[in-house]
């Protein structure tokens, strides 16, 4: 980068101004004000003008735009370093001497709370965010945020913000100390300065010199208290690794530390995959090809059909955001079961302090049930959840075609069906969407709006839109059976299924999986949804696994035996006596048994994933890669730190997926095999 490069660059993205005694330097560098190279040699320049002006008695750092610095500049990590290097800028900064006030509003995160803490005081609006989240792109505060922010906030607290990486809210962070005054919510530009003014004779606070405070206990405790969520993580540990060393170190050993333990996590593949999955999930809001513009339709009112878990799941993610909902039922007992579920859910949530009695009441009131499909007339998005058949699909969606106002959205919760023969039962295809939730829908994050053929562009765009409202990571899919993600999830059960077939177990298939980072594996999953689902219902027609278990009334979890055992606590353990099903069954398939490698597992049960993944994206029912990786993140619990099914394909190497699909007898997409 040129000379003259840099000066435009610095000029744009920070600026001084000196007002009497105080030197504001003021970062503007859009949207977040990350801290990009050349902000970094801006930051550098002011103060180094404001150190050399002895008419300087006192420093203020704050941003322009919407927030404070929001972190390092992401789209930075991984290249060759550029500009002045970030800890040395900081370091500057704290032994600064004249006393120094961060001035924050919007979000202060990660690399911007470390420059806020080398800041000497800090001043915040009361609606301000102050967090370490490094932790959630599998890194760690690694411009000395673990080694400061125990010298101001106290061991336990910085310990938790650092392995939780949650944003705390002004008011919280002033209660530990992170913020020393709260400014007026539009006043925080004069308000900064005055505090600095107040402080030119109380003098510097470096961070680097305060003593340092509490129990270190607290680092055993988080690691006990999270180690189910933690499971298969690094970087919650290396977090806690480098504050434990801050109690144990001297200030410059512990910062060394620090930065071999960032190092490590910065050249692994779990921050490389968190970080892709930043990005991924931003990306998936995006629609090809349509205008960012595009006038949306006003969703103000919403009808759900179905009360039943789907149903009722659906309406609380829009009750909980204020959207009042009709949900219908054909019988009024279902009805106010559904009913009764939804508050019993939220009354579970205020037990755990997540609603308030008031907030119970006042989303139970934006709530209205009903028995008639014609009460969703004044609608302006139905979604239907009812039985997974196509005729009653179909026999719903004409009766909505009479019964709905124009212009309101018809929207399908199908998880496989062909959205364009539902869409052409009506009048109008081009207001008919699918929106896929996912089971417990009021709590995944995962919504795939699937797109007809017909499905028009400010339906598609409102349908993602309103996804986003309600908290969903929405993404694009098109037509096809399963669309993405269960499409997928099928290519994985089909083979575990032949394993078993083969000699392997349901223990050590799902074993396999739960080691890779899964929740659950295949058969553990079928359990949970159900082995009924689907199933005949005639016990004398044995023609597969799952109708051996179902003949002898084993339905999964919902009776207590499936694939496995369970207690009344739904634990399951391997059970002897499906065991001796699945063996009786297999012996009538003449497949010699043998020992099956964990190797052969993932390979015939996780690479067809990603070969079905590069079949979706040849026949265009998925915008992006990132987006089938958003998909198996969000919906099925994927682990983040393995980047999805395609980001893990692209680690594992093209060329080592196609020699063993092809081995097992797999087709293998085109586009996959090009890649190899
Ligand atoms: C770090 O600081 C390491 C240090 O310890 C240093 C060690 C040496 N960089 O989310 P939005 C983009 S690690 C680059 O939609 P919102 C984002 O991609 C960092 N780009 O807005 C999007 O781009 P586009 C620690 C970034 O209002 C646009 O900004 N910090 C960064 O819903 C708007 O983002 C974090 O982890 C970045 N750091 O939420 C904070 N951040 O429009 C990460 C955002 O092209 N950021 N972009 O899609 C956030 O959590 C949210 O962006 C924030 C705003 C809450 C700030």
């Amino acid at each position: 980068m040129a000379c003259a490069d840099i000066e435009e660059f610095t000029v744009q993205s920070v600026t001084t101004q000196k007002i009497d005694d105080i030197l504001v330097v003021l970062v503007d560098n859009p949207p977040v004000n990350a801290l990009s190279w050349h902000v970094r040699q801006g930051l550098k320049d002011g103060f180094e003008q404001a150190l050399a002006d002895d008419s300087v008695k006192a420093i203020v750092l704050r941003c322009a735009g919407s927030t404070f610095i929001a972190g390092a500049d992401i789209t930075e990590f991984g290249k060759p370093p550029q500009g002045p290097d970030f800890n040395a800028v900081l370091n500057m900064i704290e032994a600064a001497h004249k006393p120094v006030v961060a001035a924050i509003h919007g979000t202060a995160l990660g690399g911007g709370l470390e420059t806020a803490l080398v800041c000497h005081y800090r001043i915040a609006v009361p609606s301000a965010r102050l967090g370490v989240p490094e932790v959630k792109l599998g890194l760690l505060p690694g411009a000395g945020g673990t080694q400061r922010l125990p010298r101001v906030v106290g061991i336990e607290a910085a310990a938790t913000m650092c392995a939780l990486g949650e944003h705390l809210p002004a008011a919280k962070a002033a209660a530990i100390g992170l913020v020393d005054r709260l400014a007026g919510e539009d006043s925080l530009a004069e308000d900064a300065i005055a505090y600095a003014r107040e402080l030119i004779s109380v003098g510097p606070r470096p961070t680097r010199d305060r003593p340092l405070t509490g129990d270190v206990g607290v680092i055993e405790q988080l690691k006990a208290a999270n180690a189910k969520k933690w499971r298969g993580f690094d970087a919650p540990y290396a977090n806690l690794a480098c504050v434990e060393a801050a109690t144990r170190l001297p200030f410059d050993e512990g910062m060394k530390f620090e930065r071999t333990e960032f190092l490590k996590l910065m050249g692994g593949s779990q921050s490389a995959a968190q970080r892709h999955m930043f990005f991924a999930e931003r990306q998936a809001a995006k629609i090809d090809g349509l205008p960012k513009d595009l006038a949306l339709r006003n969703i103000q009112k919403v009808g759900v059909i179905g009360a039943g878990t789907m149903g009722g799941g659906i309406s609380m993610n829009f009750l909980s955001k204020g959207i009042p909902v009709t949900i219908v039922e054909m019988v009024k007992e279902n009805l106010d079961r559904g009913v009764g579920v939804i508050r019993k859910n939220y009354e579970n949530s205020a037990a755990k302090g997540r609603f308030t009695t008031e907030q119970v009441e006042g989303m139970m009131g934006l709530l209205t049930p009903s028995l008639a499909l014609e009460d969703l007339a004044d609608c302006d998005l139905v979604i239907e959840a009812v039985y997974e058949s196509m005729d009653v699909k179909k026999e719903v969606f004409g009766k909505l075609d009479s019964i709905c106002k124009p212009g309101a959205i018809l929207a399908s919760n199908t998880s496989y069906l062909d959205v364009d023969e539902i869409a052409d039962s009506t009048s109008r295809p081009q207001d008919v969407v699918g929106m896929h939730f996912f089971s417990p829908a009021n709590v995944m994050k995962l919504l795939e709006v699937v797109r007809g053929a017909k499905t028009a562009d400010d339906v598609l765009a409102t349908a993602m839109a309103i996804g986003k409202k309600i908290g969903k990571v929405a993404v694009v899919a098109g037509v096809c059976h399963g669309f993405i993600g269960n499409r997928m999830l099928s290519t994985r059960q089909q083979p575990a299924m032949q394993l078993l077939l083969e000699g392997a177990t349901p223990a050590q298939i799902d074993k396999v999986h739960t080691d890779f980072g899964m929740p659950m594996g295949p058969f553990q999953m079928s359990d949970l949804a159900g082995l009924d689902i689907g199933w005949h219902r005639d016990p004398s027609r044995i023609e597969t696994i799952r109708d051996a278990l179902c003949a002898a009334g084993r339905f999964g979890q919902k009776n207590g035996k499936g694939f496995y055992d369970y207690d009344e606590k739904r634990v399951g353990t391997p059970s002897a006596e499906a065991l001796a099903i699945i063996e009786e069954f297999r012996s009538t398939s003449n497949l010699p048994k043998r020992d099956i490698s964990d190797q052969e597992i993932v390979e015939r049960t996780l690479y067809p994933m990603v070969n079905e993944g590069y079949k979706i994206l040849q026949e265009g029912k998925a915008q992006r890669p990132s987006d089938i990786d958003v998909v198996w993140i969000y919906g099925y619990g994927w682990p983040i730190y393995r980047g999805g099914p395609m980001f893990w394909g692209d680690l594992e190497g093209a060329g080592k997926i196609v020699e063993a699909l092809e081995r097992h007898g797999v087709a293998v997409a085109e586009s996959l095999k090009a890649k190899a």
